[in-house]
This record gives structure tokens, sequence and C-alpha cells, in this order.
């Protein structure tokens, strides 16, 4: 690992939430579109020797941590800007695994399309509903001053590929659960009912408060399995994230475990292990993420810097 002496504890959560997206995604990513995972599987995958290489996930969370590091408070989303930085980003290594929404407007805004418009005609005007706006918002959280501003801030960067609804609203989800995640007390046991009804309040949706509810029936008993079932698995914001969230209350201060249990659940491992990884770090700091792990991650410093830049950002009291 990269760590020069021991981080403060803002940094050692800026760092884990960063640290989190990148091994969860990485670990995750050798298992995405699997049925279910067996434990000897991921165990072998866990032990091999090999560098741990993340996806799309994690390179377009880099972008959003570097767009927000190289921007000051009070605009730190500038959609056109970010738009053409994302694109940018798909464009020098499209071979990361991309969604098909995704890859269409990048290629589109290269050639000169507004991001709106591209945006909004996906998906034969539906919009892209799924999980890539929620994959990459987890650096909102080191910037944002509150619950709304996070939200608000996590649809304007999610807008850009996903004018869905949907699209966004998971998004707000993950930025608010990481957010919380965050500022929450390491040293304190987690109160799991009250974050849920505290991004309950946030999401301000029917549906996305019926997922929270289902998600708080499964709390403390539920298997990978049983809620990849009732919760969905796949690819789109509302059937992933709320599975991430599952998985960090699952086991908020052991986060290899939440990431464990995530890509157990099969489906889209390496986006639900990685928002599962990234809320689950940034309670406790990188310290309870596995040497093991992120001494196989590629890209290491890189990650670190950016953490450390973002942790300077972040309010005193956090
Ligand atoms: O959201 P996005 O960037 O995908 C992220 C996923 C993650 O698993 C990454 O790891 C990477 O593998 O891709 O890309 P999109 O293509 O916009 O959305 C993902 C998927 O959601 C699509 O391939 C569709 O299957 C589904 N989807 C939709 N299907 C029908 N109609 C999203 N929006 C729609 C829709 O409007
Ligand atoms: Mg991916
Ligand atoms: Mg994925």
């Amino acid at each position: 690992m990269t760590t020069s002496g021991a981080p403060s504890q803002t940094a050692a959560k800026a760092r884990g939430l960063l640290f989190g997206v990148a091994v969860g995604d990485a670990l995750g990513a050798a298992f995405e579109g699997a049925h279910s995972v067996d434990g000897e599987r991921l165990a072998q995958q866990e032990r091999a020797a090999t560098q741990l290489r993340y996806t799309d996930d994690t390179a377009l969370t880099l972008v959003l941590a570097r767009h927000l590091v190289d921007r000051q408070h009070p605009v730190p989303v500038d959609e056109d800007a970010l738009a053409l930085e994302l694109a940018r980003e798909w464009q020098r290594e499209p071979w990361r695994g991309y969604g098909m929404g995704s890859r269409e407007i990048f290629e589109r805004v290269l050639r000169g399309t507004p991001w709106r418009k591209a945006s909004e005609d996906c998906f034969g005007g539906e919009g892209s509903y799924g999980n890539g706006g929620a994959m990459r918002v987890a650096p909102i959280a080191l910037v944002g001053t509150s619950p709304a501003h996070v939200t608000e801030l996590a649809a304007r960067s999610a807008v850009i590929t996903h004018s869905h609804l949907h699209g966004q609203r998971g998004a707000m989800l993950q930025a608010c659960a990481a957010f919380l995640a965050l500022n929450s007390d390491g040293g304190k046991p987690l109160d799991k009912a009250a974050f849920l009804s505290q991004l309950s309040r946030a999401v301000e949706h029917t549906d996305w408060r019926s997922h929270l509810d289902q998600v708080h029936a499964l709390v403390d008993t539920a298997s990978p399995a049983f809620a990849a079932e009732r919760l969905g698995n796949d690819a789109a914001a509302p059937t992933s994230v709320p599975l991430a969230v599952l998985a960090f209350l699952q086991h908020p201060d052991q986060p290899a475990e939440a990431i464990r249990y995530a890509i157990r659940a099969g489906g889209d491992t390496d986006t639900i292990a990685s928002m599962a990884g990234a809320l689950a770090a940034a309670r406790t700091g990188v310290q309870e993420l596995p040497t093991a792990w992120l001494d196989r991650l590629e890209n290491a410093e890189h990650v670190g810097e950016l953490a450390d830049t973002l942790a300077t950002r972040m309010a005193p009291s956090q």
C-alpha cells in the first residue's frame, strides 16, 4: 500500500471510500454476470497473485474525483466539462467494460452532440436507468455538506449519461449513503434503522422508499442469494443500489465482508461490490481493507493521492 505514515482519520476515511470503490470493483470484475458466486471461487480470486485491475466503475469514479479536485466550492460539478472528461476517459481506455448506453453517449459527445441530447436520446428516448451514475458517484460524498447538497450534486453528475430519473435516483441514494457512512462514528455500532430512515428521507420517491423498506426487512438475516432474489442484482440502478446498501449494512465495520457479500450475490458483481466497499470503508477507514488486496491494486498511488486531496476539502466536523 502507498500510505506514508499514519493518515488522519479524515484522510483514512477518504482513502477508504476511494479504495473501497476500486478493490470492490476489481475483485468483483471476474464474476460480473455470474448467477451466484461460491465462497471457494471467491477465495481463489482473493489468493491470486495477479494484479487487481479495475473496470469502468473505478475509471469514471477517478474522473469525477479529479473533476472535484480541480474545482472550488460552491460549484464543484460543471456538467459540460464533466461530460467531456468522462467521454475522453472512455476514449482513452474503451476496453474497461463500459455499459452500452454510456458508450453510445460518450461517442456522440466526442462528435459534438450536446450531452443533454445524447443522454435523452439513449434507449429509444427513454434515457438510461443503468447504475452507471451510481457506480461513479462516491467522491461527491467527500465534498458535499449535507444529504440535500450531496443528492443535488449526485443528480447533476449522473444526468450527463442517465437522463432517466431512476438512473439519477440511484446515484442520489449511493451518494447519500456514502455521505452518511463517511460521517458515521466507526467507534460506535451503526444504528441501521436510523441510517435507512435518513436515506429514505433523502431519496424522496415512493419506489425507492419501498426498496429501502425491503432492505430493512433483509438486514442481519438474508443470505446473499436470497437478497439478490428479493432486491435484484443487475445493471439497472433500482435493482442494484439497494443490494449494495444491504451488503454494507450486513457488515458495516468489515469492508472486506461487505464486498464478499456483494460478490456472492452474483449479477453485476463489480458494481455492487464497488458501491458496498465504498460505503463500508468510508465508515471504517482504509485500514480495515486487506493490505493484500491494496497491494495488488493497479494505479493505487493515483487513487491514494486523489483521496488525500479530497480529504482536505472535507468539512472539519467530518
Ligand atoms: O449505466 P451504465 O453506464 O452501465 C453500468 C454497468 C456497470 O455494471 C458497469 O460495471 C458496466 O458493466 O456497465 O450503462 P447503460 O448501458 O446506460 O445501462 C446499463 C444497462 O441497464 C443497459 O445495458 C440495459 O441493460 C439497462 N438499461 C435499460 N434497458 C432498457 N431501457 C438502462 N436503461 C435502460 C432503458 O431505458
Ligand atoms: Mg464495470
Ligand atoms: Mg458492473
